[in-house]
């Protein structure tokens, strides 16, 4: 799972990025051109029980990888496929917006919902021009076809008009084999999208910010304030004054818990485990996955030879303590691949190989 910090110059992305994956107050280096990347490890605490229960010798923890994108810079055309190409492989988005006083580096005052209306239409460009040069390159293919219809062609020329009205292809009314037939254009209204107000420590609950608020809330976007600046200071501190510091602000948690959890919450995510005796290891997933793509997940072998999954519901192992003790109680299930893989599932996975 991926996701990326996009916003205006100077918006606070580097800061967050490093708050979130624990980098503390590595120097920001403004302006670079580049992403940088990091992998946060997500503890489940449910993994040491299942270790201890088969006797793994190792535990792999879930992780998120976090993506620092370079700025973007508004007045993107649709021939501009930088955007796309920084931004198209992340499976959310999370738009940093200023929210905090003026700095030197900002010539025009402040405006988080004018830059929260230009990252979006910077993305909305940014999917018209893929789509448009599909479209294009589809066309001159079909006039030496015999057969003028397209499908692909067709879908492409709805989500052209969708995006033209200024809607997102998220909020499209598409069947799964269309959004399958999408996945591969990277779009980037088609990921969910978080907006994270950088608020300043005065304003935590981003009370100046209502017309970003509003504007998100009319996009169907979540968003949550966070303060980069105060919780820089806070990642410095030891846990006993943290907690002190977080109550002082009526915090319920530091921007690194916050973050991840609202990106869990946009996603969707559940977790489904593997065990054995070398490993216990969880894996994250969007809810609504079968168990075969599960399995694909674990290795593409599996996806390919799936013959049924044996699953075992964390809350029955927990309680029972082993996995005969969960046999004989028939709580170890037999599902085949369209089986809906549900958060806390162990999944052993049967397979030709
Ligand atoms: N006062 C205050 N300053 C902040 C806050 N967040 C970031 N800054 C400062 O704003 C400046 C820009 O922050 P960065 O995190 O580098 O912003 P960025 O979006 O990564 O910038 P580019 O990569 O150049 O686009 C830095 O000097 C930060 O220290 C905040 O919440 N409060
Ligand atoms: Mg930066």
């Amino acid at each position: 799972m991926k996701v990326g910090f996009l916003g205006l110059p100077g918006s606070g992305k580097s800061t967050l990025f490093n708050i979130v994956t624990g980098r503390g107050n590595e120097p920001s280096e403004m302006g670079r051109g580049d992403a940088r990347l990091a992998v946060v490890k997500v503890p489940d605490e449910r993994i040491p029980r299942i270790q201890e229960i088969y006797g793994s010798s190792a535990a792999t923890q879930p992780e998120v990888t976090f993506a620092d994108l370079p700025a973007l810079h508004s007045g993107v055309d649709s021939r501009d496929e930088s955007l796309s190409k920084i931004a198209g492989d992340a499976d959310a988005l999370a738009l940093t917006l200023q929210c905090f006083g003026e700095l030197d580096h900002r010539a025009e005052p402040l405006e988080p919902a004018s830059d929260l209306e230009a990252l979006m239409l910077a993305m909305t460009v940014t999917d018209l021009g893929i789509v448009e040069r599909r479209i294009a390159r589809i066309e001159d293919e079909l006039k030496s076809a015999r057969d003028k219809t397209s499908h692909e062609r067709d879908l492409l020329q709805r989500v052209n008009e969708e995006l033209g009205e200024g809607r997102l292809v998220r909020d499209m009314p598409l069947h799964d084999d269309e959004r399958r037939m999408l996945r591969g254009f990277n779009l980037l209204t088609s990921k969910p999208l978080l907006v994270i107000f950088n608020v300043s420590e005065e304003d935590l609950r981003a009370r100046t910010c209502t017309g970003a608020c509003k504007l998100a809330e009319e996009a169907g976007m979540a968003w949550i304030p966070v303060s980069a600046g105060l919780e820089q200071e806070l990642a410095e501190l030891d846990e006993e004054t943290k907690l002190e510091f977080l109550a002082e602000y009526d915090l319920e948690a530091p921007a690194h818990d916050r973050v991840i959890r609202a990106c869990y919450d946009l996603l969707d995510v559940i977790t489904f485990f593997t065990a054995n005796q070398n490993e216990a290891r969880a894996w994250t997933i969007s809810s609504g996955v079968t168990a075969r793509e599960a399995a694909g997940k674990v290795h593409s072998d599996m996806y390919d030879g799936f013959i049924r999954a044996e699953v075992i519901p964390f809350e029955k192992l927990n309680e029972l303590g082993s996995v005969a003790a969960c046999k004989e109680a028939g709580c170890v299930r037999l599902e085949g691949k369209e089986y809906l893989v549900q958060d806390g599932d162990i999944l052993e996975v049967r397979f030709n190989r």
